[in-house]
């Protein structure tokens, strides 16, 4: 019952087999119920895909916010890593919202990559930082970036890239699997449990608790998820509530109802504090750390 149609970008002369090897890993499961790949370090052949991929000449998207201290604090960082390690050898446009361009720092990018800027308004709650990313990025999807990409990623900006996040990780929905949860029972997910919010899952239900510092699909498929989640939103808002996870209570339960195509191990955004378990072999991000007193004393 969407508003949209979904162009089919799925690899087509390529079959899941030819890349993809869900015995390669036994220590953890690479397939969802609905038989959607789980990305686990080894369980893909790179090359095939980065041929593919460089044949069909995709650009991917990356659109990141960084509004007031964050500017200062973690825009650098992760931009000078994405320019390393985030798609390499393929095209890449990076679309920056900030709320001051004077602070936008000049990095030097590779050649196939190219940097957009764009001012937003700075709200002034941070829960409504956070949440109006939904908006913007729908906006933004719908006024350039559905012309301009194959696929897109939306990442928050205090984190890192630590090795290559390759075109293993593009499909048409694709969540990220959280640090904290991805061994938990679903009745220890953080999901919205009061039935006043949109966002709410009983428990019992619920497969995975996704991140909400990464989501992405073709730009489609992600201008229907920030819709539904920007939607979920305003309705709250409408009844004074607010989910208890804010955006990431509404993502949640986008994904229970629109079950993503592909999700990323949590190798793809790991929190180092947790310590490094035998399961993740190979960071490819990782979360920086933040003292929530410094940030959040907006
Ligand atoms: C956010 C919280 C408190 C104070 C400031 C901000 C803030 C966020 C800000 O001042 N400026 C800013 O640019 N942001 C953007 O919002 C930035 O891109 C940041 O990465 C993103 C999400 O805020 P963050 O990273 O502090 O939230 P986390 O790491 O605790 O994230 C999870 O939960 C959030 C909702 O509470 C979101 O769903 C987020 O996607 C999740 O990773
Ligand atoms: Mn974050």
């Amino acid at each position: 019952n969407s508003r949209y149609e979904f162009a089919n970008k799925e690899p087509k002369g390529l079959s899941l087999d030819s890349w993809f090897d869900s015995r390669a890993r036994t220590d953890m499961p690479t397939l969802t119920p609905w038989s959607a790949p789980i990305i686990w370090d080894g369980t893909v052949g790179r090359p095939v895909l980065d041929n593919y991929y460089k044949q069909q000449k995709v650009t991917i998207g990356l659109t990141v916010f960084a509004i007031g201290r964050y500017l200062d604090k973690y825009l650098k960082n992760f931009l000078t890593s994405a320019n390393a390690f985030f798609m390499t050898g393929h095209n890449v446009i990076f679309y920056i919202m900030v709320d001051d361009l004077t602070k936008v720092p000049l990095i030097e990018l590779g050649p196939l990559r190219v940097l957009k800027v764009f001012q937003v308004k700075r709200e002034s709650r941070w829960q409504d930082i956070s949440m109006m990313r939904m908006k913007v990025i729908g906006d933004l999807i719908e006024s350039h970036i559905r012309h301009e990409v194959d696929f897109l990623f939306c990442m928050d900006v205090d984190q890192v890239f630590q090795s290559d996040y390759g075109v293993e990780t593009l499909d048409e929905s694709v969540a990220q699997l959280h640090a904290w949860f991805y061994n938990a029972d679903n009745t220890a997910f953080t999901y919205e449990r009061r039935p006043e919010s949109a966002a709410y899952i009983p428990y019992g239900e619920g497969d995975y608790y996704y991140h909400g510092a990464i989501f992405g699909g073709t730009p489609l498929r992600v201008l229907n998820l920030t819709r539904q989640c920007y939607q979920g939103i305003k309705e709250d808002k409408e009844h004074n509530f607010e989910a208890v996870w804010h955006d990431e209570s509404h993502l949640n339960k986008y994904y229970l109802l629109n079950k993503p195509t592909k999700v990323l191990s949590p190798e793809y955004c790991w929190d180092y504090k947790i310590g490094i378990p035998s399961a993740i072999r190979n960071v490819k991000l990782s979360w920086m750390p933040k003292e929530y007193g410094e940030v959040r004393s907006n």
